[in-house]
């Protein structure tokens, strides 16, 4: 071969290899032309083997074309590689950008039924007086949930209460938390002091004011020479913690079998400040609670002697309370589950 036919080949493969690479719109399309070049089995190497047919002294000359040839190469190779790896990121940096001020998409936040809110406030208070949070179950037997609290069989006073029976023998929903009591009474030795919420059932003819499902809590202090005192100072402290400090409260006479004496306690309402209003039944007071001294049957019923003991106890409806509070008309919305309804409360 003659030397300028293979200094001739060497500038063609180099236009070409320039242009080739001037051209490729990628990474990998790069890499395909350098391995076309300068790979092992590439154009230039395939041309640098020729060098061996060419006499001794035209060898240099030619190899130094070719390292230039080379180094030309190369160069374009590093320069497009660049320009191709930068644009590459920057296609990539604005595919991918994020944009940190966007608003968070707001994650749902639960809140307490007011039912249940409004438990736990009573039980709150009633904590602060020493008073400790029960629960009893709520298939009860006759037994505890009549009996033991003065209401026998065929006894007129049953009427008050409109069971629901279950399919198990002398088995029923209980019809207030009072049996609840009856087992603390059982498991504990006085002093009692016992706070117990819970759902109960009765057998109703429904309205705004009756369900067959409703929660009541119900206190019970069991002790040496427990009084009525006791019992008004209580329940007064606890409608000024729950309704204001300057609130006046009234006791009246009141009958449930498991009390004697009975009462029925009133707080000055809430809406009116006691000039009478719709939300009071224009009376300007609201009765929130029943109460009384344990009858001492009851306490016998309890395994405790009524001549060393005395207790009072006292039980409340919760809707009613929430009722009071938030200005609802009918206690049938709190056990619908309607959004619409529950989430003014949170
Ligand atoms: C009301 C009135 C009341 C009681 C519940 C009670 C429990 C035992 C002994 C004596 Cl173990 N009494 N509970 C006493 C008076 C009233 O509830 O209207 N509740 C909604």
């Amino acid at each position: 071969m003659e030397l300028t036919d293979l200094t001739r080949d060497l500038e063609a493969l180099r236009d070409d290899a320039l242009a080739a690479i001037a051209a490729a719109q990628d990474v990998p399309a790069l890499e395909a032309i350098e391995l076309d070049v300068l790979g092992r089995k590439g154009r230039l190497t395939t041309v640098l083997r020729g060098i061996g047919a060419l006499p001794a002294d035209d060898r240099p000359r030619v190899g130094a074309v070719a390292n230039v040839v080379r180094g030309a190469v190369e160069a374009a190779l590093a320069e497009r590689g660049g320009m191709l790896r930068g644009s590459a990121l920057e296609a990539r940096l604005a595919a991918e950008a994020i944009d940190v001020t966007t608003p968070g998409r707001p994650i749902r936040r639960g809140a307490l039924h007011p039912i249940i809110e409004t438990i736990r406030e009573i039980g709150a208070i009633f904590e602060q007086f020493g008073f400790v949070i029960y629960e009893g179950p709520e298939v009860e037997d006759d037994l505890t949930n009549f009996q033991m609290l003065n209401i026998p069989p065929d006894h007129p006073s049953r009427d008050l209460w409109d069971t629901l029976y279950v399919d198990i023998d002398g088995r029923l929903l209980r019809t207030h938390t009072s049996p609840g009591q009856i087992r603390v009474m059982h498991a504990e030795k006085p002093p009692i002091r016992a706070l117990l919420p819970g759902r109960c059932y009765r057998y109703e003819a429904i309205d705004a004011s009756h369900a067959s499902e409703f929660f009541q809590v119900e206190g019970l202090m069991v002790d040496e020479g427990t009084t009525m005192g006791d019992l008004k100072g209580l329940l007064d402290q606890f409608a000024k913690a729950m309704y204001g400090a300057d609130k006046r409260t009234r006791f009246r006479p009141g009958y449930y079998p498991f009390t004697e004496p009975s009462v029925a306690f009133d707080v000055e309402c809430v809406v009116c400040g006691g000039s009478g209003c719709p939300a009071c039944s224009k009376t300007g007071w609201m009765t929130i609670l029943g109460a009384g001294m344990v009858h001492p049957v009851v306490l016998q019923y309890g395994g405790l002697d009524p001549e060393r003991y005395q207790g009072f106890a006292f039980g409340m409806g919760v809707e009613r309370i929430a009722n009071l509070r938030h200005s609802v008309g009918d206690l049938r919305l709190y056990m619908e589950n309607d959004l619409r309804f529950l989430e003014q409360f949170r």
